[in-house]
């Protein structure tokens, strides 16, 4: 039992939002709540998946260069290893990450506005459990938040925070994932209740006129007090959907690249382009990476059980190979497919008597910070499509887009796809340093 003062609190909440007449919007109820939640529930499952093999192919277990996250633990370790092929994987996989990332916005938008009495739920804790699923709703909505907002200011290059967005981003996913599994397994029933209370045809036809609340529920979602409706449920609905493509067709043309590109309003990235066949996107400027320009002096440093110094003419004298493959980069932008020629990894590989299980440790003249560097596992360096590309679209690479020379891998994320490459390190075992 609680003490006579501890009653008496709860009896009395203070005023404004911890009062229940405070909220008093007719849509509020269990069925406008469970609506949004399915649509929530395949969309962050397919971000936590996407997520998940975007991690992987930083090939968290192949060092140094690739994966930063310090303590990863079981969390990140049992990962396997990220394939090379089909080309489109990674494209394909950060182009829904964050294109759907963007689209669900508007949807938890909303659902968190359904929800919003419950915040201010009034005792805070009748009891333990109360107290505890209160305290897991926490982690579940504060999670989302983190992630959502992380998520959106890494795509906007607005890094305003202490920590490293890659690690951050990482660890929130598992937090907000931990909530959402509980969560989903204790609301589901509710859910599933609620969408039988009234038929979203029915909804979906009835007009502002017609629009009155949801029958009182157990969760005190609907108001006691409800005014008259100003939207009616497809209305608000609507809204919802309008502003999930909305944000679709202002972004995914950045994911899809190419001559999309120039639909995508609310991509970042400027155009940096470079002119006539080597007109497509650019990430960083040789400019902004430091990059000074590149004469005949350059020579690749290639290192494996030999090793030898090659000029650009040497590398072009080496057996060519043409392969179309599109740049992806994990914030979700894409170069579009591009035809790109150069020196098979495998081939430099076997110059320098590097055995067939050996990784690759790339490095490129960048000092300092960026992506200067990555590891490449044995089986990307094997890859047939896997290139020390020299021209692109038939031209010699631009230094904007990484001459004299850089790496391209199919379903590589585009930050291993090292420019301005300078040595190459082939090591025996992945996962040693070089
Ligand atoms: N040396 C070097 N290589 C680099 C980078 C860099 O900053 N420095 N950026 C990487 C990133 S994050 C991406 S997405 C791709 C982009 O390639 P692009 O700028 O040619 O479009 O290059 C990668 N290679
Ligand atoms: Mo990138």
């Amino acid at each position: 039992m609680l003490p006579r003062w501890a009653r008496q609190v709860a009896e009395s909440p203070p005023p404004g939002p911890f009062r229940a007449g405070f909220w008093r919007s007719p849509l509020r109820g269990p069925w406008f709540t469970a609506v949004l939640s399915v649509a929530l529930l395949p969309g962050i499952t397919l971000m936590f998946l996407t997520g998940l093999a975007s991690y992987a192919a930083y090939n968290p277990n192949l060092a140094p260069g690739n994966d930063t996250t310090p303590d990863k633990g079981l969390l990140g370790s049992w990962l396997p290893g990220w394939p090379a092929g089909p080309s489109w994987l990674y494209w394909v996989n950060q182009g829904v990450h964050v294109t759907l990332g963007l689209v669900l916005i508007p949807i938890v938008l909303a659902k968190l506005w359904s929800v919003l009495p419950k915040l201010f739920e009034w005792p805070p804790a009748r009891s333990l459990t109360h107290l505890v699923e209160r305290a897991s709703l926490l982690l579940l909505v504060g999670g989302a938040v983190f992630e959502l907002v992380t998520g959106v200011m890494n795509i906007q290059y607005y890094y305003a925070w202490p920590f490293g967005f890659y690690q951050a981003h990482y660890y929130g996913a598992w937090v907000f994932m931990a909530a959402f599994v509980v969560h989903v397994a204790f609301r589901l029933p509710r859910m599933v209740t609620a969408l039988r209370s009234r038929s979203l045809r029915r909804e979906l036809r009835t007009p502002l006129s017609a629009t009155t609340p949801e029958q009182p529920d157990p969760d005190h979602l609907v108001s006691p007090d409800p005014a008259p409706a100003t939207i009616s449920r497809r209305g608000a609905l609507g809204m919802v959907v309008a502003g999930a493509l909305a944000l679709l067709g202002l972004s995914v043309g950045q994911s899809i690249g190419g001559a999309a590109r120039s639909t995508a309003l609310l991509a970042p990235r400027g155009q940096d382009l470079g002119d006539g066949p080597t007109d497509f996107q650019v990430n960083k400027t040789a400019t902004e990476a430091g990059i000074g320009p590149v004469g005949d002096g350059w020579r690749l440093d290639l290192r494996g059980a030999a090793s030898r110094s090659l000029s650009r003419a040497q590398l072009l004298a080496l057996p060519q190979h043409t392969a179309r493959l599109p740049i992806a980069c994990v914030e979700g932008w894409s170069t579009g497919v591009q035809t790109w020629t150069g020196v098979r990894l495998a081939d430099l590989a076997a110059l320098v008597g590097a055995a067939p299980d050996t990784s690759l440790f790339v490095e490129s003249l960048q000092r300092g910070g960026g992506f200067g560097s990555a590891t490449l596992s044995a089986g990307q360096v094997r890859a047939p499509d896997a290139l020390l590309a020299l021209r692109v679209n038939g031209v010699d690479l631009t230094a904007d887009h990484g001459f004299p020379a850089r790496v391209v891998v199919p379903a590589l994320p585009g930050v291993h796809n090292t420019k301005w490459v300078s040595r190459m390190t082939f090591q025996p075992a992945a996962g040693s340093q070089p």
